[in-house]
């Protein structure tokens, strides 16, 4: 899954691509690039985002989702019940939803449905995330959900555990270490990992310096987690650098 960002504040590739000719071209890229599903957000879910509202979100993403839709299959990043069935509407066939809660939508629309794992809001959830035993809540919260769903009449939902979503640098890693518990639910399972914070602290470690290392250097560190996440089972990984996980996807197959 290639990201594309039409947002002014994305933690990586903020501004780059709030152009729609800008996105609709990166977009092109990454399929051919190899990205099977393209999933375009307008709205920035880091940590302390400010929110956008729903005429804005929709003035970004529909043009690009509209444009790429003729060339790819699209996913639509988004929280609100307005802008999923806007881009449903424009072409977009799956709704990547870090609520876990439009799978009415999706179930109304016929399309398919991504369920995110997500402690607190954006603006808070990093505060100071608590769990009991992280993997196991996650994996609770997700079959639930991916159950209600199905019942509901979506016929294809994805779980997602939520790297980064309300969780700290160790819940992160623990829920990598044991994606295979997240795989023995039988949901088909994606994983976002690609430049996130987390990645950043652990390669100035690797380093030897304090801090993060800046997004633009995460790539070893996302590949790295891809292949764990693909060779533990996860049947998609969303990405910025499609080439090179693509790349690492082929030689895990092989
Ligand atoms: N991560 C981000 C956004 N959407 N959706 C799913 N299903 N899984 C994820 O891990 C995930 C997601 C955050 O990354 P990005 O889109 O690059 O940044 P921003 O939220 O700042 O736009």
């Amino acid at each position: 899954m290639g990201i594309v960002n039409v947002t002014p504040d994305s933690f990586s590739d903020g501004g780059l691509f709030l152009d729609p000719a800008a996105a609709v071209a990166h977009g092109l890229d990454l399929l051919a690039e190899g990205a099977s599903v393209l999933d375009v957000g307008g709205e920035s879910t880091r940590p302390g985002a400010t929110p956008v509202t729903v005429d804005e979100e929709l003035r970004r993403v529909l043009p690009v989702v509209e444009a790429l839709a003729e060339h790819g299959r699209v996913s639509i990043d988004t929280r609100k019940p307005e802008v999923a069935r806007a881009a449903v509407a424009a072409g977009a066939t799956l709704i990547n939803d870090i609520t876990a809660e439009l799978w009415p939508v999706a179930a109304e629309l016929g399309v398919g449905w991504i369920a995110m794992h997500m402690r607190g809001e954006p603006g808070t959830m990093q505060e100071s995330p608590r769990y009991d035993d992280v993997v196991a809540e996650v994996c609770a919260f997700l079959d639930e959900r991916a159950g209600l769903a199905r019942d509901a009449g979506v016929r294809e939902v994805w779980v997602d555990p939520g790297i980064g979503f309300g969780k700290s640098s160790e819940h992160n890693i623990e829920l990598l270490a044991q994606l295979d518990r997240v795989v023995e639910l039988g949901w088909p399972v994606l994983v976002g990992t690609s430049r996130k914070m987390t990645l950043g602290r652990l390669l100035a470690a690797s380093d030897g310096v304090e801090g993060v290392v800046p997004p633009d250097d995460r790539l070893a560190g996302s590949i790295a987690t891809e292949v764990w996440a693909m060779h533990l089972g996860a049947s998609m990984v969303r990405a910025h650098d499609v080439r090179a996980a693509v790349q690492a996807a082929k030689v895990v197959a092989a």
